[in-house]
């Protein structure tokens, strides 16, 4: 069944791909960010919508009238330690906004959390779906209260709303802006172009990440599920887990004198805090989960997909 499906920071690393798929599945979507996209051409209807902009949210949902909404708008982590109360009103004020929407005119609701919303006092090995979360970052603490938030929603009114806690997403489409976990994509375009890379998390910071189709599908899939399978606010979500110096090693294999350096700066502070690989059970369970993409598929189309869309710029 094709559905009207509107996104919300749609000019993003993770909204630029649902748009492609969705739109690809015979959709009607329409997508939407806070300004125009300079490198974005979207195969879709386009507008601008600032998510803190409650009558322009409103005007746009209530003509679009969308069965699904995929709010994607959020300021990740390492940019919302820059501007701590500005990431709080636009990941959590944005939120709010839309749940209030959602009440109103019905749409089923996909939000993203993160692994952020784990903290230093969480078990950092195969990390549980229900642990200890004390998250120390303004980021991790906005996406944890939106997962209060959706669960409260849910319950209170009755509302559909899914929820994935994304690890570090690598893509060659679009890249990441302001994470912690972004170095895992900048790294191929360095490796490429200069042979070089000077990291900026330390060598043996192990995180949990995910190539991106295994995200799009993932995210598809948990918003196609039965409603009555959806037993998690937000589910733990993983594929594969690995250091920047355990990525080198993998990208030497194509690239034998690609060199890396490490100068840590206040990213591998954050990333300290963070889970080295989760326990996803649960999503594996309920909605049947499987990711695809290990660590050398994942290198290699990279590798390859950069290099043809870095030759097709020149
Ligand atoms: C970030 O690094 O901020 C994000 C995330 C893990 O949520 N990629």
């Amino acid at each position: 069944m094709t559905q009207r499906i509107l996104i919300l920071g749609a000019a993003g690393q993770i909204g630029t791909e649902l748009v492609e798929s969705l739109h690809g599945q015979g959709n009607t979507v329409l997508a939407t960010d806070i300004k125009q996209p300079s490198d974005v051409n979207f195969p879709t209807d386009y507008e601008i919508v600032d998510v803190l902009d409650r009558d322009r949210l409103h005007s746009v949902i209530a003509k679009f009238k969308p069965d699904v909404v995929y709010h994607m708008a959020a300021i990740l982590s390492a940019t919302a330690e820059k501007i701590p109360l500005k990431a709080w009103e636009i990941n959590m004020q944005g939120l709010i906004n839309v749940l209030e929407l959602a009440r109103k005119f019905e749409f089923k609701l996909f939000w993203p959390s993160s692994i952020a919303i784990f903290g230093p006092t969480t078990p950092k090995d195969n990390t549980p779906q229900h642990t200890i979360v004390e998250p120390l970052t303004i980021y991790g603490i906005s996406k944890y209260a939106g997962e209060r938030f959706i669960d409260y929603y849910k319950h209170r009114y009755g509302l559909d709303i899914r929820s994935l806690r994304y690890p570090g997403l690598i893509s060659w489409k679009a890249m990441p802006g302001g994470g912690t976990t972004d170095y895992a994509v900048e790294i191929f375009y360095e490796a490429i172009k200069n042979k070089r890379y000077v990291c900026y998390l330390s060598s043996d910071r192990t995180l949990p990440m995910m190539y991106m189709d295994d995200a799009i599908r993932g995210t598809i899939e948990l918003m196609n599920a039965p409603k009555d399978s959806m037993k998690e606010a937000s589910y733990n979500f993983a594929a594969i887990s690995f250091s920047p110096e355990e990525l080198s090693q993998e990208i030497k294999k194509h690239i034998p004198d690609f060199e890396i350096t490490y100068d840590p700066d206040e990213r591998d502070e954050l990333a300290a805090q963070w889970p080295r690989s989760i326990d996803d059970s649960a999503a594996r369970k309920d909605w049947n989960w499987q990711h695809r993409y290990d660590l050398s598929k994942l290198v290699e189309i990279m590798l390859s997909q950069i290099a043809k869309k870095l030759e097709k710029s020149t």
